[in-house]
C-alpha cells in the first residue's frame, strides 16, 4: 500500500481541546494531573474517553484488568487489528500528556480517518491500558503486563495500594472489570504515541523520536527490619537502625548507577516508615529501587551488586533485610519494519527526527512481546515529566499525531 502524502494531517486543534478537556478530570494542584488508577477520577477519566470514542463510532471491549478496547471496524473481518494507545492513568503529581497523548493521539487518528471517510482493511483499536504508571499499584505497566501473559492476573488482582486496598477490589468497585479474557485478543502490530519524558528531543531541537528499543528495568523492593526504640533515650550502640540502613542503601545505588554510565540509572522514589512516628527509631522500612539500563548485562548485573551490598550493610547494622522484585522488563526491541514506517512518515511529513532508546517503560515495552510494536515520541519541554510542570506545544503534539497517523494507515491499509 502506498504510503500517504504529505498533506494528510490530523486536526491539531481538536486534538489538543481534548488534551485540554481531559486535563480537567483528577486536577492536580499545580496545573498537573492526579488521575491515579482506578480511583474515581479514573473512572470519570474513562466515561469521557468512551463517550468520544462512541461519537466516533468505536465500539468497546472491556477485559478482566479494565483495558478499555475501542474498535473502528476494518474492510476485512478476517484481518488481525491494529492496536494504537497507552494510558490515561497518571502519578500523583503528573502531567497532562503522560500518557494522555497517546490515547487522544490515537483517537485523534481515528476522528481524521472519518473526517475524510478513510477505510482501512485491518481494524483500528484504540486502546487506554489500566495501571501503567503503577504508582498505586506496582509494578507500573500491570495490565499490558497481564495481557502479554507475563503476569498472572490473579497477583495483579492481589496487588496493593499504600493504604491496603487491593487492584482486584477498586477494580469491582468503579464497576471496570470486564469479562474478556485478558490476551485473548490478537494485534497485527500495536503503535504508542508518547512524550519523551527526557530532554534528547528538545535539545537536539528533533521533532520526532523514533523510538528503536526501550531500557530494561527492575523494581526492587526493600523490607528493612529494624528496632522500634526512643530517639531520645536510647544509646547509639543499642540501635538497631533501619533508616540508617535504608541511607547507606540509597548512597550505594547511587554509586552503582554512576559506575555503571553512560546508560544506567538507579534510585528511589518512594519509602514507607513504620511506625513513622518522630521519636521512635523505624522497627520497618520499605523502599522501592527502581534501576534501569538498555543494556542486559549492565542491568542485571547493578541488580546482583546492590542486593549483594545492601545485604552486608544491613548486617554491619544488624538489620533483617528482604529483597522482592516487584517489577521487571529485558530491554526491548521495536519491530524494525514499524520502526522504519515512523521514520519514513517524519520523512514524508518534514518532521525532524533522531532514533531514540526510551528512558521511561511503556505499555508497548508488553505489546512487543506479543506482537510487532513500535512508538513516536515527541518533546517535552526541559525533558520533565512525572511532574505538574510538564509541558509540551500542540505544534509537537500534532506532529507526534501526524506520523502517528501515517504509520499506523500504511499498516493498517487502505
Ligand atoms: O515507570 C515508568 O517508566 C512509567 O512511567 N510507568
Ligand atoms: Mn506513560
Ligand atoms: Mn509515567
Ligand atoms: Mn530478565
Amino acid at each position: 500500500m502506498s504510503a500517504p502524502g504529505e498533506n494528510l494531517r490530523i486536526n491539531s486543534a481538536r486534538l489538543w481541546d481534548s488534551l485540554m478537556e481531559m486535563a480537567k478530570i483528577g486536577p492536580g494542584v499545580a496545573g498537573g494531573c492526579n488521575r491515579q488508577t482506578l480511583t474515581d477520577d479514573d473512572a470519570a477519566g474513562r466515561a469521557l474517553f468512551r463517550k468520544w470514542c462512541e461519537d466516533a463510532g468505536l465500539s468497546m471491549g472491556v477485559d478482566q484488568m479494565g483495558t478499555m478496547f475501542m474498535t473502528r471496524p476494518g474492510e476485512d473481518p478476517d484481518a488481525l487489528p491494529v492496536y494504537v494507545g497507552s494510558h490515561l492513568d497518571t502519578q500523583p503529581t503528573g502531567g497532562k500528556y503522560d500518557g494522555v497523548l497517546g490515547v487522544l493521539g490515537a483517537l485523534e487518528v481515528v476522528r481524521t480517518l472519518n473526517d475524510l471517510g478513510i477505510k482501512t482493511k485491518h481494524p483500528i483499536v484504540v486502546t487506554n491500558w489500566t495501571n501503567e504508571e503503577g504508582a498505586r499499584f506496582a509494578p507500573a505497566m500491570l495490565a499490558s503486563g497481564v495481557f502479554a501473559g507475563v503476569i498472572p492476573l490473579e497477583y495483579a488482582y492481589g496487588r496493593t495500594d499504600l493504604e491496603g486496598a487491593s487492584f482486584g477490589a477498586e477494580l469491582e468497585r468503579i464497576s471496570w472489570k470486564g469479562e474478556e479474557e485478558v490476551g485473548a485478543r490478537k494485534m497485527h502490530a500495536y503503535f504508542e504515541l508518547h512524550i519523551e519524558q527526557g530532554p534528547i528531543l528538545e535539545a537536539k531541537e528533533k521533532t520526532i523520536g523514533v523510538v528503536t528499543h526501550c531500557q530494561g528495568l527492575w523494581w526492587l523492593e526493600f523490607t528493612l527490619t529494624g528496632k522500634e526504640a526512643h530517639t531520645g533515650s536510647t544509646p547509639m550502640p543499642m540501635r538497631v537502625n533501619a533508616g540508617l540502613a535504608m541511607a547507606r542503601i540509597f548512597e550505594m545505588v547511587q554509586e552503582v548507577a554512576m559506575a555503571a554510565q553512560p546508560n544506567a540509572v538507579g534510585g528511589v522514589g518512594q519509602v514507607k516508615f513504620a511506625p513513622n512516628s518522630r521519636n521512635v527509631l523505624p522497627g520497618k522500612v520499605v523502599f522501592t529501587v527502581d534501576i534501569r539500563s538498555p543494556d542486559q548485562a549492565k542491568l542485571d548485573g547493578m541488580r546482583a551488586e546492590i542486593e549483594k551490598r545492601a545485604a552486608v550493610i544491613c548486617e554491619d547494622l544488624g538489620v533483617g533485610c528482604a529483597v522482592e522484585p516487584v517489577g521487571h522488563f529485558d530491554p526491548v526491541t521495536f519491530a524494525p519494519e514499524l520502526v522504519g514506517r515512523v521514520r519514513k512518515a517524519a520523512e514524508t511529513l518534514g518532521y525532524s527526527h533522531l532514533d531514540i532508546i526510551s528512558g521511561a517503560g511503556h505499555d508497548a515495552c508488553w505489546a512487543a512481546k506479543v506482537a510487532p510494536a513500535t512508538m513516536v515520541m515527541c518533546p517535552c519541554v526541559d525533558g520533565l515529566s512525572h511532574n505538574e510542570a510538564e509541558e509540551i506545544s500542540p505544534e509537537w503534539a500534532a506532529a507526534g499525531t501526524d506520523v502517528l497517523l501515517h504509520a499506523v494507515l500504511e499498516t493498517a491499509e487502505i
